[in-house]
């Protein structure tokens, strides 16, 4: 990096030489970055203050993680209560620049017998101050009541909280198909976009007593509680419900073939429906639940991971054009008495907090197996890491993007660093990763919010250390538009149903 004293420049900053990607195209420029955004793209860029060379790099839109659970308070009545989340949106976020991703969009959480507008305010609190990346937040509605369809959705919806998340499943989430159709209609009303996680609570629950009943009550039951038919069936329902209120659904977490089968079949029917899905249905199993001394716990979340079969029907709905969206479902417990081992060792897979690790690691898997493997191409990386989440939720083109105008959230990736991964390198605060020791092709060396330098890495000795630039307080609240337009006809994707 070089830094020019002068007053005069063009640009506060210019990255030359680089290999940009967007959604749409792949091509040779420097990107000229002035007030935070980028103000020109071309070859021969003079006149900045500091210049970055990335030759031989590639960059790329920064990520955006539109699926991470943070500072969540705790509610009885799920597995986590008494768990401690050990990522606050100080550490969350902090991991979250280190692996990438330069914008996080965690839930606001509405408990049964409170306001969905208290839960913002009180989650506003929770991030202020804190957050080195841009973040916005997700609605979470457990108790749909008149009040809360009629007078607190409809005003958040406006306020650019124009996502909601629906339960199927959890006891103290889980709404009724009637209140989801409920939900659905306001969000067809305002243009916001319904999130669900479909699992069947009432079959969850049967084959957990069953399996409790039998004394398998090991972590690696915990998959046996929900199988695929499990999901299936709720996928279905869900979008049946979605056809029902025509209103457009995204299913989150998507773990398997069998979920990935309704979804195909929706779409043929036309039903506006989009999906996602996360690291863990790529790179674990249920092997992986099956760890001596508990550690199989570390791996529970839900949906399970699946069998390796299934990792490749997720990789094919990754390269198709199924999946539009890649995030961690990042849901961060310790492994140890505050989260994992709350109540202790022996502990039936039903009382172990649900979820992982993953705001850092989400988009270097990505990267690494999907696009350096050969796997998917930079177009489709950059839509799976940032630009579909950015149209989704109501972001785009601020975000998710690399065009003039754009904000300058940038991650300048190095193909060549061959990195291994260890939780002592992560930046949050959980104990584990479920990826440790998987060596991974390409690394984002140097990440911009807003056209800072958040973070940056340098090599010594073969192993990278990270340098944190940025500032507990510098990321800023984002509220969002409308999402993308539907996917009108069968079998297209989102980026054809932007254009
Ligand atoms: N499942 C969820 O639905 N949310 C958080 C983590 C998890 O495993
Ligand atoms: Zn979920
Ligand atoms: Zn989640």
């Amino acid at each position: 990096m070089s830094i020019d004293t002068s007053d005069s420049y063009e640009f506060d900053t210019i990255i030359r030489g680089g290999t940009v990607a967007t959604a749409s195209d792949v091509f040779r420029s420097d990107v000229g970055i002035r007030d935070g955004r980028v103000v020109a793209l071309g070859e021969g860029l003079r006149g900045a203050r500091r210049e970055i060379d990335a030759t031989g790099k590639y960059v790329l839109p920064g990520g955006i993680d539109a699926h991470c659970h943070l500072d969540q308070p705790k509610a009885e009545g799920l597995a986590a209560a008494g768990s401690v989340m050990a990522d606050d949106f100080f550490s969350g976020s902090r991991s979250a620049i280190f692996g990438g991703t330069t914008t996080i969009v965690p839930f606001a959480v509405q408990h049964r017998g409170t306001s969905v507008v208290a839960a913002v305010e009180d989650y506003h609190r929770r991030a202020a101050g804190k957050a080195y990346c841009d973040y916005s937040f997700h609605l979470i509605v457990s108790d749909p009541t008149e009040r809360v369809l009629k007078e607190e959705l409809p005003r958040l919806l406006t306020e650019g909280y124009t996502s909601v998340k629906v339960y199927m499943t959890y006891e103290a989430m889980r709404i009724s198909d009637r209140q989801i159709l409920d939900v659905l209609d306001v969000t067809r009303q305002h243009g916001a976009l319904a999130m669900i996680h479909a699992e069947n609570f009432e079959c969850i629950s049967w084959l957990t007593e069953k399996l409790e009943a039998e004394g398998k009550i090991a972590p690696r039951y915990h998959a046996d509680s929900r199988p695929q038919a499990v999901e299936r069936e709720a996928t279905h329902r869900a979008i049946a419900l979605s056809e029902v209120a025509e209103a457009r659904l995204l299913i989150v977490h998507v773990s398997g073939g069998e979920a990935i089968n309704e979804i195909r079949r929706g779409r043929e029917r036309g039903v506006p429906i989009f999906a996602e899905t996360c690291p863990q249905y790529l790179f674990l199993s249920e092997e992986d639940l099956d760890q001596p001394d508990f550690h199989g716990a570390k791996c529970i979340c839900s949906p399970p991971p699946r069998d390796k079969g299934n990792q490749e029907i997720v990789w094919r709905g990754i390269e198709d054009g199924l999946f539009d969206i890649f995030s961690s479902d990042h849901a961060p417990y310790r492994f140890d008495e505050d989260g994992k081992l709350r109540h202790g060792r022996n502990a039936p897979f039903r009382k172990v907090a649900n979820g992982i690790p993953g705001l850092e690691t989400r988009a270097p898997l990505l990267f690494s197996e999907g696009f350096m493997a050969g796997r998917i191409d930079l177009c489709r990386f950059v839509a799976l890491n940032s630009a579909n989440a950015a149209k989704l939720y109501g972001l785009y083109p601020r975000k998710g993007t690399i065009a003039i105008g754009a904000d300058a959230d940038i991650a300048i990736w190095d193909p060549e660093q061959r990195v291994t991964i260890r939780n002592e390198m992560l930046h949050h605060n959980v104990d584990f990763t479920p990826y440790e020791g998987r060596t991974l092709q390409g690394w984002p060396m140097t990440v911009m919010v807003r056209g800072r330098i958040v973070c940056d890495y340098t090599e010594r000795d073969g192993v990278l250390q990270g340098q944190l630039h940025g500032e507990a307080g510098y990321g800023e609240f984002l509220a969002r538009g409308s999402s993308a337009r539907d996917k009108k006809a069968e079998g297209q994707t989102l980026e054809a149903a932007w254009i």
